[in-house]
């Protein structure tokens, strides 16, 4: 799916036409207007968007680069810009001023910074999290491609901005991506890019965030960027990135996505085991041992996963270089190869230090740590790399992916109810296969998809990087309330909760469209 970031002066074509959700939209955004004019002492031109995303269902196999299935929701990232006269802002050469605040202005206090020209890295101190440090990940990337189009003498503009976002930080909705592709697009667009190509957003934006300290995958940035209204995103990243919307069937009863909050903050990055970019290096020296064993040693190729090689690429190579003669069988075949490999290859069920990976792959470990465990930190509890365990959940959740695919494209179309009991199971699998052999879930989330289930739903399961933030249930539309209740009854009774919070334990999520620019007139 190609294209341009679209333009709009509607809220209506960006919010679910439900009036409450157009005027609740209408207040914020008059609020953010105000904010900005008290601030700036003018109305600001533009205001670029981003919402976030729930996963439905490919959960960490994005950086194995296999295909995902996410969807963007209503609640957004909104940064309002203008480009202040360089009288008012030069210090009389060529370097800008970027001023930027946040509406919340107790929670998220405001930050200057000036770039001069000349520089040609943006400073992101990653020991220290300013929430601004994900606006200088999308103006770092932004810089990159306008230099690219206009060469290295291109004079950006300053810029002020404030910001209001309404995705919880944190809580699995991936409130990071939405922030960096919105900086990055209000970036482009301050700087005279009047027709912003989405892909290439996306693209920038899933290697900017990797400035900001997690060796994330793609899934964010294209649910964010690339989704339409009413559709789930099917997302690919080989050959290139590409992108295309999936309906839901229509059932009765209807199909509705749930979406309960745990409240735990997911302390995914900032802490040892540094949990995320552990599991990255886990997926990643699995790629490397099952290509060492299963594709005659000849090295992994290159490709845009976060640390150079995947499985992705090691499932490539055995079904087209090593083995050609298995070229044409099923994707679904070729998954079901891909595990027994895996079963017979890493059978270490205690997992691998990295002497024994080093051992494996006649590689001094002094070269393992330089290229896997140098950039950013991932110390794995004992010492042991869970190779196996992570290597079969990738192969068996892009199985289930493919598998919910096929149901929804069923031609003809479904429209016999049982296929919500067919996807809600493979939800639950994908969420068993999360908890056990990628051990992303945690004591709250394995309850609320617990009581979720028990309640009616057809299946349950975290979303997003999991340790905490979201869960996702897939409900026939005449057990919404049932399900609410329970969750309320067993879960939020329990827990301390700000007003705040309270409003958004639990919602219902329509897919909505993805990254736009709004004129301010
Ligand atoms: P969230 O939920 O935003 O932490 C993370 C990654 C995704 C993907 C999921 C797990 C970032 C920015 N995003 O999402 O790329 O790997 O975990 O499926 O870290
Ligand atoms: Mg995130």
């Amino acid at each position: 799916m190609s294209g341009i970031v679209p333009t709009t002066t509607t809220l209506a074509d960006v919010y679910p036409a439900d009036a409450d959700e157009v005027a609740f939209q209408q207040q914020r955004w008059t609020k953010l207007v105000d904010t900005f004019a008290a601030t700036h002492g003018h109305k600001p031109t533009f205001v670029s968007r981003s919402p976030g995303r729930v996963n439905i269902i490919g959960e960490h196999i994005d950086y194995s680069l296999f295909s995902v299935l996410p969807m963007a929701i209503a609640a957004d990232v909104l940064l309002a810009v203008s480009t202040p006269s360089p009288s008012s802002s030069s210090s009389g050469d060529d370097s800008f001023k970027i001023t930027i605040s946040n509406v919340q202005t107790d929670k998220f206090p405001g930050a200057e910074f000036t770039v001069s020209p000349s520089a040609t890295e943006i400073e992101i101190d990653r020991s220290h999290h300013h929430w601004s440090n994900y606006f200088k990940a999308g103006l770092k990337g932004a810089m990159g491609l306008l230099r690219q189009k206009h060469g290295d003498e291109f004079r950006f503009k300053s810029m002020n901005v404030v910001m209001d976002g309404n995705v919880p930080p944190g809580g699995g909705l991936s409130s990071s991506a939405a922030f960096v592709t919105a900086s990055a697009l209000a970036v482009l667009v301050a700087n005279g890019e009047t027709e912003v190509d989405k892909v290439k957003l996306t693209e920038l934006a899933i290697v900017s965030e990797r400035e900001v300290g997690v060796n994330s995958g793609g899934m964010d940035q294209s649910a964010s960027v690339l989704s339409e209204r009413d559709a789930a995103l099917f997302v690919s990243f080989t050959p290139s990135l590409s992108a295309r919307p999936v309906r839901f069937p229509q059932t009765t009863p209807e199909l509705v996505f749930l979406i309960a909050q745990t409240f735990v903050r997911s302390a995914k990055f900032d802490t040892a085991p540094y949990r995320y970019n552990l599991r990255v290096v886990e997926c990643t020296l699995a790629a490397a041992i099952l290509n060492a064993d299963c594709n005659n040693s000849s090295p992994l190729p290159r490709d845009s996963s976060p640390l150079g090689i995947s499985l992705h690429g090691f499932f490539d190579s055995y079904f087209t270089t090593t083995n050609p003669s298995l070229s044409n069988l099923t994707l679904q075949e070729k998954f079901t190869k891909a595990i027994s490999l895996t079963e017979e290859s890493l059978t270490q069920e205690k997992g691998y230090t990295l002497d024994e990976i080093a051992t494996h792959l006649h590689l001094p470990v002094s070269d393992l740590q330089k290229t896997y465990l140098t950039k950013f930190p991932a110390k794995p509890p004992q010492n042991l790399f869970l190779l196996r365990q992570r290597a079969l959940h990738v192969f068996r959740e892009s199985l289930r992916v493919l598998r919910f695919m096929h149901l929804l494209e069923q031609n003809p179309p479904s429209s016999s109810s049982d296929i919500g009991p067919s996807l809600g199971r493979l939800l639950t699998d994908s969420q068993s296969s999360c908890r056990d052999d990628f051990d992303c879930s945690c004591a709250e989330i394995d309850s609320l998809v617990d009581i979720g289930r028990r309640a009616g739903a057809y299946g349950s399961r975290l979303t997003g990087a999991g340790w905490g933030g979201c869960t996702i249930h897939l409900v026939p539309a005449d057990r919404v309330e049932q399900v609410k209740k329970a969750f309320d009854d067993e879960y939020y009774s329990k827990i301390e909760m700000s007003e705040e919070e309270r409003a958004s334990r639990v919602v219902v999520t329509k897919p909505g469209p993805g990254s736009c620019v709004f004129w301010v007139s």
